[in-house]
């Protein structure tokens, strides 16, 4: 199938669509990439163009051939079906099972509430201020990191990466979740094994060209020199 018709609707700070440019890029995916400003003009992802793509009003969205697929981890799915080089889940069913399950449970359990719209909704509700939401976000984003860390700390599978010899699904994941951990001053000292499996990430191409500081629509005041 060719490449050249893979575009990524993205937001450079998300990290949800952080997850799918790593996704690409570990596949060796080239990839065009269509910013979608979530705080110009009310929200770009409430415009009735990007809702005909992507009706649940959220980024990321991959478009393929014309077909546009939703939700992150779904995008991450669909490419190791269609593209099975580079493999981002293992090939043994209960390994599959456990890196579906630490990638779902930081996507679906941590990540929702520190979105923007939960965070918007405690702003004009609840008179929520910067500091009370950092405080939120902190507090949620320390319990899936402890609960993340007891998991690989538990398991024979973590080595270098969590399911052994090479980043996949629960790195994809986990890389962005650290991002937003550091934006928003949560210390990482409990969580060394976290802290190792993302520190050996970063160094990596895939990882390198994926971070939120390096994409076409990151601020100047946001943008990586390198
Ligand atoms: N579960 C979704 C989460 C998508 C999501 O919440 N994206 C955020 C950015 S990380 C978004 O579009 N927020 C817009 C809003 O909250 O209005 C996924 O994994 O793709």
């Amino acid at each position: 199938m060719p490449e050249a018709s893979l575009i990524l609707h993205h937001y450079w700070r998300s990290s949800a669509s952080y997850r799918a440019r790593i996704a690409l890029n570990l596949k060796g995916l080239t990839y065009a990439i269509e910013p979608v400003n979530l705080l110009e003009d009310g929200g770009q992802q409430h415009a009735v163009g990007y809702r005909l793509i992507n009706p649940q009003a959220l980024v990321p969205t991959l478009v393929h051939d014309g077909h546009a697929i939703g939700q992150s981890l779904a995008i991450l799915e669909y490419l190791d079906e269609v593209f099975p080089e580079h493999p981002l889940l293992p090939i043994e069913p209960l390994d599959r099972a456990r890196a579906r399950g630490i990638a779902l449970y930081i996507a679906s359990e941590g990540q929702p509430l520190m979105n923007l719209r939960v965070l918007q909704h405690l702003e004009q509700l609840h008179g929520f201020d910067s500091d009370a939401k950092n405080a939120w976000v902190r507090h949620w984003l320390a319990i899936s990191f402890t609960n993340v860390e007891r998991q690989l700390t538990d398991s024979a599978r973590t080595g270098a990466f969590a399911m052994g010899s090479a980043p996949g699904m629960v790195e994809c994941c986990l890389v962005p979740h650290a991002f937003a951990a550091a934006r928003f001053g949560l210390d990482m000292a409990p969580y060394p094994t976290v802290s190792k499996i993302v520190d050996n990430c970063l160094v990596l191409p895939a990882f390198v060209s994926a971070h939120p500081g390096r994409q076409p629509d990151t601020p100047a005041e946001f943008r990586l020199s390198e």
